[in-house]
């Protein structure tokens, strides 16, 4: 494989100030579009963020690798894929902020847009670089790579493994469903998986641990519901990371410990929005205030 695959980040033309300035337009959008959903497009755009990535595969050594670098969700085949379902909102929440900054990159505004979502919603810091650049739609990943919500433990692992993630980060990075919820006119599932889908927070990990849960009763596809309330959810996947030992451990170190769960997140969803990226030595990296460090 040569140089027609590498996907080198550009040199930056662009520094911190001008990046903070499109991180703080977002924020302020996420403050201002308050009517979406739980009253946030947060939860919404880190997942954009991560399917835009997590279409990376270690192995495939041809343009159609995938991950954030090429933008290429902005085409119908990766657009089209059903576990894409619904980031339509997502784009278009974005698409002014790119209409103010016509400079940057589709793979460089999705994935700030994650790092944003999750600073504002409270979360850790997560350090960014940019550098992406838009790639022509001959590069579109094949669908069918993101993850089916419906399978067991061993699955999830070598889907993440694919990656070139390991069991802490595979469960540090799940931990992120602590946000938002499915619908079913997305995915067929339904429900928040914690009483703050807008907040970053381990509880994720806590409720796994500490609740008790049974499968809903409904016409729907195989999900989990907690005994306490009927009000929360859990896919079979993610029932999977207490199912399976190796993956358990880790879920009761985060439910412990909130900082331990914020280190590990930080750097591995770094890492996810990196994968198949070509920093240059030297390329600077980015961490951003958030609105409230700003006042
Ligand atoms: Zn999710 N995820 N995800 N995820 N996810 C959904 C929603 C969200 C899986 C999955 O099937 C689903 C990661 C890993 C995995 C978020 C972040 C991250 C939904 C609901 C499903 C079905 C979609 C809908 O109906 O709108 C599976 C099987 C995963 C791995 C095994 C990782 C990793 C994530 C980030 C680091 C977020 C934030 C949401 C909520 C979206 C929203 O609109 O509220």
């Amino acid at each position: 494989f040569g140089a027609a695959n590498a996907r080198i980040a550009g040199k930056p033309e662009k520094s911190q100030e001008d990046y903070q300035k499109v991180y703080n337009q977002i924020a302020g959008l996420l403050q201002e579009k308050d009517e979406y959903d739980d009253g946030s497009y947060g939860p919404v755009l880190v997942r954009l963020a991560w399917h835009a990535s997590g279409t990376y595969d270690k192995s495939d050594k041809s343009e159609t690798k995938g991950g954030s670098y090429g933008g290429t969700m902005r085409f119908a085949k990766e657009a089209g894929d059903e576990a894409n379902n619904g980031l339509i909102n997502a784009r278009e929440f974005l698409k002014d902020v790119q209409a103010k900054n016509p400079w940057i990159s589709h793979g460089d505004l999705w994935t700030l847009g994650g790092v944003v979502a999750i600073q504002e919603m409270n979360g850790p810091k997560i350090k960014w670089r940019p550098g992406r650049q838009d790639l022509a739609a001959a590069t579109t990943p094949p669908a069918g790579r993101l993850p089916d919500a419906s399978r067991d433990a061993p699955y999830v692992r070598g889907l993440f493994n694919r990656m070139g993630f390991e069991d802490e980060e595979i469960v540090a990075l799940i931990g992120a469903h602590c946000l938002g919820r499915c619908h079913t006119q997305n995915s067929g599932y339904e429900g928040p998986w914690t009483f703050s889908p807008t907040q970053f927070t381990n509880e994720f990990f806590r409720l796994l641990v500490e609740e008790k849960w049974h499968i809903r009763k409904w016409d729907g596809p195989t999900q989990y519901e907690d005994d306490a309330t009927n009000s929360l959810m859990m896919l079979p996947a993610d029932m999977a990371l207490i199912e399976d030992a190796r993956f358990k451990k880790y879920v009761v170190r985060f439910a412990k410990d909130q900082d331990d769960f914020f280190k590990v997140f930080s750097s591995t969803f770094q890492r996810l929005l990196e994968l198949g990226v070509d920093f240059p030595a030297g390329s600077p990296e980015y961490t951003f205030k958030t609105l409230d460090e700003q006042e």
